[in-house]
């Protein structure tokens, strides 16, 4: 039923993590500016977007946290995931080792961000692999081989050994769908593959986060200013950080989005 009934703004701090270039900037910018660029730069410090959401009784304001990958801001991350009801933990499917890196960021969620954080796993850059490769393969029978990677490196270093459901495509994947599912579900996240570059899945993200979130234990707050998104380094957020805001570079709010 869907009743136009003036409807509550809930704002939701949300952070995203993840390996250096996996795509967490882009994927922020599909979704709230509708855009992707080829070229980014790696985020410094953090950048801060809000969008909405509109859940069939509720606005969700989303304000997101998007952090830089490179293994030298690794600490500044509990500032931005501290109070934070959710978190999207990027690995790029094309990247084993970065599978490895979302685990451990979200052991590092589970054990120090919020008990009721909401978290997503998502694979990105999907329009890299061929389509017969995202169907759900086989269960592999561990995990990915832990391949050595730099923090900050962005090259797409071959697979020297192929997972196990590698073997049925030859493409670029490198985290085979059901693998990272499986984890997910063992680990209670709420699990996608996405692409940055086309937006798939990219809104699915965050009304699918949107909807999970228990607002029960949150306090729902009428915002005032909520008409698209916008930019700052110092919100009403507890984390007064001084973040360096370079997504989209010095882009202003463009509609996109979800909802
Ligand atoms: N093909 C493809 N490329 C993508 C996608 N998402 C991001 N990229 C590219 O991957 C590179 C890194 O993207 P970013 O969004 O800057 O990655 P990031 O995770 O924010 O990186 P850090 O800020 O350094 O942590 C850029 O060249 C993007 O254009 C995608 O879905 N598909
Ligand atoms: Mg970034």
């Amino acid at each position: 039923m869907a009743e136009e009934t003036p409807v509550k703004a809930v704002q939701v701090k949300l952070v995203l993590l993840g390996e250096a270039a996996v795509g967490k900037s882009s994927l922020v910018l599909r979704f709230c500016q509708g855009d992707f660029n080829e070229n980014t730069s790696p985020t410094i410090g953090a950048a801060f977007l809000t969008q909405k959401c509109r859940l069939e009784n509720r606005i969700v304001k989303f304000e997101i946290w998007d952090t830089a990958g490179q293994e030298r801001f690794h600490s500044l991350a509990p500032m931005y995931y501290r109070n934070a009801q959710a978190a999207v933990v990027v690995y790029d499917i094309t990247k084993a080792a970065s599978l490895e890196k979302a685990k451990a960021w979200v052991k590092e969620l589970q054990r120090q961000a919020n008990a009721n954080i909401v978290i997503a796993l998502v694979g990105n850059k999907l329009d890299l692999v061929s389509e017969s490769s995202t169907s759900p393969a086989p269960p592999a029978s561990s995990e990915a081989p832990a391949e050595e990677e730099e923090e900050e490196g962005s090259s797409e270093e071959p697979s020297a050994t192929p997972t196990p459901n590698e073997t049925e495509s030859d493409d670029a994947r490198q985290v085979s769908t059901a693998e990272a599912e499986a984890y997910a579900k063992e680990s209670g996240l709420l699990f996608f593959e996405a692409s940055a570059k086309t937006g798939h899945n990219v809104g699915e993200i965050f009304t699918e986060i949107a909807k999970t979130i228990p607002f029960d234990t949150i306090v729902p707050k009428s915002t005032t200013n909520t008409s698209g998104n916008r930019r700052s380094g110092n919100n009403n957020n507890d984390n007064g950080s001084n973040n360096n805001v370079n997504l989209g570079e010095g882009q202003q709010a463009k509609k996109g989005g979800c909802c």
